[in-house]
């Protein structure tokens, strides 16, 4: 069966998505769209054939739409998200799930009410290559119980309407999901320290050094840059009793010449997940085609990631440890 999507934000993920439903992906048409730039949602829909909706409720309503994506910004995602379980439709919706780990509460009990699985948050860096084969390491138990984890997540810039908070809404909420996963357990309290800041930075409190404590002592540091110039680089490293993990160089190629070793660091998110977006996305539209609920990160993983992101946010604020509260 082909999965006719409803696609809510024609921006920069939103565009990306659509392009692997229509050309890389299998199983899927992108059949409406909509976007508050309807000049922007009126192009995107013209490359794919697709109708363009007046909003996200239409689209969700839409007779045609079996399945909605979510890739509008994040303060609109607890809406459609909401619009879509109770219209009964399975809806993958972008990071973050909604604003407030309230927000996301509703979306939990709505969903339980619904009786079944329709959520899916788009966590992609379960799907990556890289990250799989560190949690195998892990899971298989030949570094020892792991102890510490050093994480890297460094963007070379971000746009103009990056907030103060998003540092650790928008980007740390990655790695907060990520160790999440990798060790199985939910992170019970946060810390958040402000290094020098970077002059790159716009006034920016950047880079943050945020540490994660986990239910079984493990210690997590996040080092997020959103100003490095550089390129996108996503770094982590295991320490475990008896040995260590960490991810692998990702450029396919390294060059020597002229006295010096180089390999590509990638531009943007886009490159550096690009198998892992399209991973994510085939795996659920191949469940949602045969009419099984998701398997990937739900509403509770979104609940989490956004009650550890408002710890983190007021450990920020306060230059101290917060404690998680989860339901
Ligand atoms: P963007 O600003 O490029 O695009 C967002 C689009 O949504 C814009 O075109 C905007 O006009 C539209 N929009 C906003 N409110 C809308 C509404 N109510 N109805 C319809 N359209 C609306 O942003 P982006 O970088 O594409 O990010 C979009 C979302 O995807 C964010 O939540 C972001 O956190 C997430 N994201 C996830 C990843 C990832 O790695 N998983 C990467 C980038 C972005
Ligand atoms: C963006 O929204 C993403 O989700 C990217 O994966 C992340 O690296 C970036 O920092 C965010 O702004």
């Amino acid at each position: 069966m082909t999965v006719r999507i409803g696609v809510i934000g024609t921006g920069m993920i939103g565009q990306d998505h659509i392009r692997r439903l229509s050309r890389v992906l299998s199983g899927a048409r992108v059949v409406a769209v909509t976007d508050t730039d309807r000049a922007r949602a009126q192009e995107c829909a013209g490359r794919v054939g697709a109708r363009v909706c007046e909003n996200g409720a239409d689209v969700v309503g839409d007779a045609e739409v079996d399945a909605v994506l979510v890739t509008s910004w994040g303060p609109t995602h607890a809406e459609y998200v909401l619009a879509s379980i109770a219209a009964g439709k399975n809806v993958f919706c972008e990071k973050p799930l909604a604003e407030s780990s309230q927000a996301c509460l509703q979306i939990l009990d709505a969903e339980a009410a619904a009786g079944r699985r329709l959520v899916q948050v788009g966590y992609m860096r379960r799907y990556d290559t890289g990250y799989r084969a560190l949690k195998a390491v892990v899971d298989s138990g030949s570094i020892g119980a792991p102890l510490l984890m050093h994480c890297a997540h460094r963007n070379p810039s971000v746009p103009g309407h990056f907030r103060p908070e998003s540092a650790v809404t928008d980007s740390a909420v990655h790695e907060i999901d990520l160790v999440r996963w990798m060790f199985g357990e939910e992170v019970v309290a946060v810390r958040v320290l402000r290094p020098r800041a970077n002059a790159n930075g716009g006034g920016l409190q950047d880079p943050l050094l945020i540490i994660l404590e986990m239910q079984s002592g493990a210690i997590v540091d996040v080092e997020v840059s959103v100003n490095i110039r550089y390129g996108y680089d996503i770094r982590g490293e295991v320490v475990g009793e008896n040995g260590t993990a960490a991810l692998g160089e990702n450029s396919p190629v390294v060059v020597r010449r002229e006295g010096g070793l180089t390999s590509p660091v990638p531009v943007d998110w886009r490159e550096r997940f690009s198998l892992a977006y399209d991973r994510e996305l085939q795996e659920w539209l191949d469940r949602v085609a045969t009419g099984r609920d998701p398997e990937g990160p739900g509403s509770w993983d979104g609940y989490a990631a956004a009650a550890v992101s408002e710890a983190a946010l007021e450990a920020l604020r306060l230059g101290d440890r917060v404690v998680v509260k989860l339901r």
